[in-house]
């Protein structure tokens, strides 16, 4: 639909500059669109206005310097006209884990002042189903205008993973679920023009079912992984090895073992799905239960080694949810130190050359080089890559916990208990030496 020049000109809104609001900015404003980004922190919209970033993630920085240098990205706490409206809000859960669809209403309303004829609403935040339908258009487009003819309204779901987000928003396929034939269509079109996968077209509902399902597929894998981590566990045996064995069946892929599931989204989503359909959930809430307990778990195998081995000083590497990146939410890592550091009389040492001791007051952080130095008990939690470099001279005279299966890949097998260790032998001996 789209060339270049057509773009430029073309005014996008972005409500949200999170996670997957700023990288969507960042992307359509190198492509010539004219972005106006909305969040209602202003301190990330005074960020954004010099040309910096308040996330990690790799290559953003640099993009976002580039946009707003050139002219195409600028942040504002208020939204303003536009062609097109991106809706790049966070849809927690509340305690009782109901999705907490407040921000999607906030950022509804505050556009529907500045929605004209003709104009595009996309909801990108995972949301539960009707969302779209019962949420977005009620509050977003005034009674003048008639959805799929005035005004096209669709559900398209960010599938980016963190630390890939600047390559996964364009080459990923996306789902596009109008609210009507015309609505998909329009959405669909404005797609193509940024993105490079393929651009599939549906319903508003099936296109929410179907964000939420991916994550729930990921979210039993998982959790199938950290039981058999926990059953191995019982029965004395190593976790990872079954699976590097298992997974030679032609028709076997069992994903890794960790220290629980964290991020905002396959920690969350899936209790979208189970509150959506409490009686047809069982095992997705079963895999939420078993991935919850997986941090708990860990921490009474550490309590139990630290009481046996009489260890008085604990480093645990990693704090953020996954490798490589800065994001905190829901991590298991950082709920397994908060854990120890209540229950353990240990001196517990954290380091996470990722996380900003500017940012995380919580606790203070240790450099590496220290805890590796000080640290009796040794547990990986987080895979960042500057701990796959640990080499098995720094590592020797400790006991090791690898929660993640990754110091036996580096051939430190003779040195690492992987996941949840035993007091093996050899253990005791070089503790003990
Ligand atoms: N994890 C394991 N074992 C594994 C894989 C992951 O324990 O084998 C853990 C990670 O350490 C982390 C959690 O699971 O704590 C989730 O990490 P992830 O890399 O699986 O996924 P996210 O949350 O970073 O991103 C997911 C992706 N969804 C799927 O892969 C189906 C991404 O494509 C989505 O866009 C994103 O959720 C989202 O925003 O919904």
């Amino acid at each position: 639909m789209d060339s270049m020049l057509e773009r430029n000109g073309k005014k996008v809104c972005v409500m949200g500059l999170g996670y997957i609001g700023l990288p969507t900015a960042a992307i359509l404003a190198s492509r010539g669109y004219d972005v106006h980004g909305v969040d209602v922190r202003a301190d990330v919209v005074e960020t954004i206005n010099r040309g910096e970033i308040h996330i990690h993630e790799p290559r953003l920085a640099e993009l976002v310097k580039e946009v707003v240098d050139g002219g195409n990205l600028h942040a504002s706490i208020e939204p303003c006209e536009a062609d097109v409206f991106f809706i790049c809000v966070p849809t927690p859960s509340n305690s009782d884990k109901s999705p907490d669809l407040s921000y999607v209403r906030a950022a509804s309303e505050a556009i529907r002042p500045y929605v004209r004829r003709g104009n595009i609403i996309i909801l990108e935040s995972t949301s539960p189903p009707k969302t779209t339908e019962e949420t977005v258009v009620p509050l977003a487009v005034a009674n003048e205008f008639e959805v799929g003819r005035d005004v096209f309204v669709a559900y398209c779901p960010e599938r980016v993973l963190p630390g890939r987000i600047l390559i996964e928003a364009v080459e990923n396929d996306r789902i596009v679920g109008g609210i009507t034939p015309a609505c998909t269509q329009h959405v669909q079109q404005f797609y193509e023009t940024f993105v490079t996968g393929n651009v599939l077209a549906t319903t508003a509902i099936t296109a929410e079912i179907t964000k939420l399902t991916e994550n729930a597929f990921r979210d039993v894998n998982i959790a199938f992984a950290n039981e058999l981590s926990m059953l191995a566990d019982h029965l004395g045996a190593d976790a990872f090895e079954i699976i590097e064995l298992a997974n030679r069946h032609p028709r076997v892929n069992i994903l890794n073992p960790g220290p629980g599931v964290g991020g905002h989204c396959i920690s969350v989503d899936p209790w979208f799905l189970a509150h959506a359909a409490p009686n047809q959930t069982p095992l997705i809430r079963a895999a939420r239960q078993v991935n919850d307990h997986k941090p708990h778990f860990l921490v009474q195998k550490i309590e139990r080694l630290v009481a046996d081995y009489r260890i008085s000083v604990v480093g645990c590497l990693g704090l953020a949810y996954k490798a490589d990146v800065d994001d905190l939410r829901e991590s298991p890592s950082l709920e397994i130190v908060r854990e120890l550091k209540s229950r353990l009389n240990a001196e517990i040492l954290v380091c996470d050359p990722y996380v900003s001791p500017d940012k995380f007051r919580e606790f203070s952080l240790c450099p590496l080089d220290e805890i590796v130095q000080r640290s009796e008990l040794l547990v990986l939690l987080t895979d960042h890559s500057q701990f796959m470099t640990l080499s098995s001279k720094q590592l020797s005279n400790k006991l090791l916990i690898d929660a993640r299966g990754e110091w036996h890949s580096q051939d430190l097998t003779a040195a690492a208990q992987r996941d949840v260790p035993l007091a093996t032998p050899a253990a005791s001996e070089r503790h003990a030496a």
